[in-house]
């Protein structure tokens, strides 16, 4: 047998090092639970090129892992439907005007973070931007949960309506025409409850005509397959515009959010970070979920990717 050059040797050792950096990156996405067919179709294909360009030996170690990761940021799709972040006070006050009353609905599994959220985005949506909203709630299954919104409504100062029969909707919607924004919180619905899902069927076909835009609400603590599960399921009774994750701070690995995300296309509108109204939400950088997914220690921090520009979707 050929004994191999000095040089050879130096390449060969150079490709298996660029290659186990890949694998770094490429490995926890293939162990995130990604299913067979989204690997097959999305990231088998980033794999091929990888192992292309280091065979043909003419990419560098920093070159793989930028394209890498700039492949798999592709997958996560960001649209927040308000932009919360800081050069939106700019808009606000340069007059930007969006075209005409949006009406915003929150579902999501029970204690995934509806209220909460929806009490956050309304904070930042009429004190820091200066719109217009009315708040109403669909969940008359508890008291409290009529009350936390009535409450809620009174400390920002907005008009509240709660909402008893289908047939009150879009009365009540119409008293709120020249609105900028109307939210609406919905009741928790677990997976099974389907008369409670047909109700929320039926109020969104009422809303369609008013161009309404459906948010879930995913706790990202959840295990994997009842996210899953909770996406197909919504998904089913209602067209959804996007995800938001909440409690993004109590999670250390980010494979449920990736995973989810990329495996169902859904834009990712906003991340949760806690449970102080309105500071603890955020729009994320898709970068921001890639280093997180891959434990990228250099990776950007919450902060930096708060700091990132998002245009109004
Ligand atoms: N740590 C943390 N807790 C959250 C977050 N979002 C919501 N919560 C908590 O989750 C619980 C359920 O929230 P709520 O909005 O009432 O859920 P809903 O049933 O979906 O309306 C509350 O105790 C919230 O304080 C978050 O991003 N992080
Ligand atoms: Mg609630």
């Amino acid at each position: 047998m050929l004994k191999k050059s000095g040089k050879s040797n130096a390449t060969d050792i150079k490709k298996a090092l660029i290659m186990a950096a890949a694998e770094k990156i490429y490995k926890p996405v293939l162990e995130s639970g990604v299913n067979k067919r989204f690997i097959n179709k999305r990231i088998e294909p980033l794999i091929n090129k990888v192992k292309y360009y280091v065979a043909k030996n003419n990419a560098c170690e920093d070159e793989i892992v930028r394209f890498l990761k700039g492949g798999l940021s592709e997958l996560i799709d960001i649209k927040p439907p308000i932009n919360i972040n800081k050069n939106a006070i700019l808009q606000a006050s340069t007059g930007h005007k969006t075209s005409g009353r949006r009406v915003i609905m929150f579902l999501g599994l029970p204690e995934s973070g509806k209220t909460i959220t929806l009490a956050k985005l309304a904070t930042h949506t009429v004190l820091k931007l200066n719109k217009k909203l009315a708040l109403v709630s669909i969940d008359t299954y508890r008291i409290a949960a009529t009350h936390q919104i009535s409450t809620f409504s009174d400390i920002i100062g907005v008009p509240h309506e709660i909402v008893y029969h289908k047939r009150d909707i879009l009365p009540a919607l119409d008293r709120y025409k020249d609105f900028d924004f109307v939210f609406i919180d919905t009741p928790s619905i677990g997976f099974k409850q389907d008369i409670e899902l047909l109700n929320i069927k039926q109020y969104a076909e009422i809303l369609t005509p008013l161009y309404l835009e459906i948010y879930l609400v995913l706790s990202a603590v959840a295990k994997l397959k009842d996210a899953v599960k909770s996406v197909k399921v919504f998904t089913k009774d209602a067209e959804l515009k996007g995800l938001i994750f909440t409690q993004v701070d109590n999670i250390e690995s980010f494979d449920e959010v990736f995973t989810v995300a990329a495996e169902s296309g859904l834009p990712v509108a906003y991340f949760c970070n806690g449970a102080n109204v309105p500071n603890d939400i955020f729009i994320p950088d898709p970068e921001f979920i890639v280093n997180r997914l891959i434990n990228d220690e250099t990776s950007c921090s919450e902060a930096d990717s708060t700091n990132n520009f998002h245009e109004i979707a």
